[in-house]
């Protein structure tokens, strides 16, 4: 998908721009918080955008739940098909770009595509707090997993060791996240000077408290978003523009 041409930025961002830029630049510890937002200009749909989102074509909470692929595990693993196809056809956009390129940032991601890590960001300092798309696992309880062909996914099938269905290696609503990614994520938010929040609606728990979490331990928050969000009231400076306008100019080094 070409990425939208882009508009200048306002004069009245300019100032926020540059205020965001002081607080990123006397960061010792630079965090990066991001949800569907920041892939949508790679053409994945987020969940809650309206004309794109996947809420007007489908109930994804209903989709993305155990309850859900217990009631219909075909239908639930077509969805998977799909959207591993477009994620297949997806491009990193500027903003994977623009985090990427910062090798001082730590990520968490609420995301389960793999465009922040193909955009070079180093895997090791990327944490997927709801899974990856990337993977199928057992949906029983004996840990098998195996790497997906995004370009030819898979249908609905059995795990070869114990029978139980496959589903995609994500968190799907009503379940844990992996405690180890979650402990990373927490210990990194405690540790930050700066969060940065991009494309996020901060309405997904337990991820959206990691917000309140670092401003609570002294972080400063930026938030870039094309819209308010449940993330505005706890933003030191909020940026209201696309992620692939306003991180390159946040981010660049010049
Ligand atoms: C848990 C993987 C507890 C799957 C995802 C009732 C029943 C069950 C649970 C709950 C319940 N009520 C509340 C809960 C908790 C629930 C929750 O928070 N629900 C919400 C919706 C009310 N959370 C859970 O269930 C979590 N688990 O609580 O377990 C537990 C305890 C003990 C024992 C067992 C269990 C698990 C949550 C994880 C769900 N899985 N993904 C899949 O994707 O298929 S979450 C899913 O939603 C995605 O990861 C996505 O990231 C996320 C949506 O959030 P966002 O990323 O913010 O995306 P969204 O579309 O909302 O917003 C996009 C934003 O970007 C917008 O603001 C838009 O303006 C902006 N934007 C758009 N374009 C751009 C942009 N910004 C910048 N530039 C642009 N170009």
């Amino acid at each position: 998908m070409s990425e939208p041409k882009d508009r200048t930025i306002d004069i009245a961002d300019t100032d926020r721009i540059e205020s965001a830029r002081e607080l990123l630049s006397n960061a010792a510890q630079l965090v990066s918080f991001t949800g569907a937002g920041l892939s949508a200009e790679s053409g994945i749909a987020t969940f809650r955008d309206a004309q794109t989102g996947l809420w007007a074509k489908f109930d994804a909470m209903k989709l993305a739940s155990a309850d859900g692929f217990a009631r219909d595990p075909e239908l639930v693993s077509s969805w998977y098909q799909d959207r591993r196809r477009a994620m297949a056809q997806a491009r990193p956009n500027a903003a994977h770009r623009a985090l990427a390129e910062r090798a001082d940032l730590h990520h968490i991601t609420q995301n389960i595509d793999d465009l922040l890590v193909r955009a070079g960001a180093d895997p090791a300092r990327v944490v997927s707090l709801h899974g990856t798309m990337t993977r199928d696992r057992c949906h029983g309880t004996c840990g098998y997993e195996v790497t997906i062909d995004m370009h030819d996914p898979p249908g609905l099938r059995t795990c070869p060791t114990c029978g139980e269905h496959l589903r995609p290696a994500v968190v799907w609503f009503g379940e844990m996240l992996p405690m180890e990614a979650w402990t990373e994520a927490e210990r990194l938010c405690l540790g930050c000077d700066v969060l940065l929040v991009v494309g996020t609606s901060a309405v997904v728990y337990p991820a959206a408290g990691l917000i309140a979490l670092a401003k609570d331990a002294g972080a400063q928050v930026i938030v870039v978003n094309t819209q308010p969000s449940d993330a505005s009231a706890l933003a030191d400076v909020e940026l209201i523009g696309r992620a692939g306008e306003v991180l390159p100019a946040l981010l660049s080094s010049k």
